[in-house]
């Protein structure tokens, strides 16, 4: 019998707090797919447990002999092997398509969100994985965690600026996809879900369309994403505003 699909995944100290914009994105695509998986928490310093991928960052998926990195790779390997089952990009020019959002969504969600955010995520890890994130991302900032909090409003600022064009498409339709959901749905909502469960502070109001779309995507395959543990105390941005 076919072993079960894998899917490595970024915990926190509580190993059931999963966080990764990137593995949400795949976690979303698997549930799209209608494939069961075992998600498997890692911390920073226990790559070894996906060595044979390659890959030095999750998620990283395991489907037989096939280990993958990369999560637009995967997307990319899902939709090919199991071309079968409901489509993540509805063809080859959707995927194009897709594929420059995955690129969009790093740059004007993901990037923006991060300082955000950032300080709330650094108080999810233990001991030795909070000093590797605080190495390796005061680098990236180019400057210490806690001096990102001085500067919040104007990164929520900026988001919303970055956010404009969400807003006037989904003022126009349900989904980023159109009438149904599809992978640039979970390219987006993987940024957001990660906020939702990273930190308190509330990204998205009640009256925006975009907020709407969330509740939409935390809805989905039964309340998948709405079922997830968050890492901070109270509830998870939803009935916040
Ligand atoms: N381009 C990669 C990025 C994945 C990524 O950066 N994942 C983070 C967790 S959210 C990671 O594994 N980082 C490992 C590290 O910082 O050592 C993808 O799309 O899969």
């Amino acid at each position: 019998m076919k072993q079960p699909i894998e899917l490595f995944e970024l915990c926190g100290k509580d190993r059931d707090v999963r966080f990764s914009p990137y593995a949400w994105r795949i976690k979303m695509a698997l549930m799209h797919k209608r494939l069961s998986f075992e998600p498997v928490a890692c911390g920073f310093l226990e790559k070894q447990a996906f060595a044979q991928s390659g890959s030095n960052t999750v998620p990283v998926l395991h489907d037989g002999d096939v280990w993958m990195g990369e999560s637009w790779d995967i997307a990319c390997y899902l939709e090919d092997t199991y071309a079968e089952a409901p489509s993540l990009f509805g063809g080859q020019v959707g995927r194009g398509a897709a594929h420059f959002f995955s690129i969009w969504a790093d740059m004007n969600l993901l990037m923006p969100i991060f300082p955000i955010i950032v300080a709330d995520i650094v108080t999810l890890f233990g001991d030795t994985d909070r000093a590797y994130f605080e190495t390796t991302r005061e680098k990236r900032l180019g400057m210490p965690i806690a001096d990102t909090l001085k500067t919040r409003e104007k990164n929520l600022e900026s988001l919303h600026h970055h956010l404009r064009p969400l807003r006037a498409l989904l003022k126009t339709q349900k989904f980023i996809a159109g009438k149904a959901p599809a992978h640039t749905d979970y390219l987006a909502f993987g940024c957001f879900q990660w906020a939702r469960l990273t930190s308190p502070v509330n990204l998205l109001e009640g009256e925006d369309h975009i907020y709407a779309w969330r509740e939409r995507m935390l809805d989905l395959f039964d309340g998948f994403g709405r079922a997830a543990k968050p890492g901070h105390q109270g509830q998870a941005q939803d009935s916040l505003t």
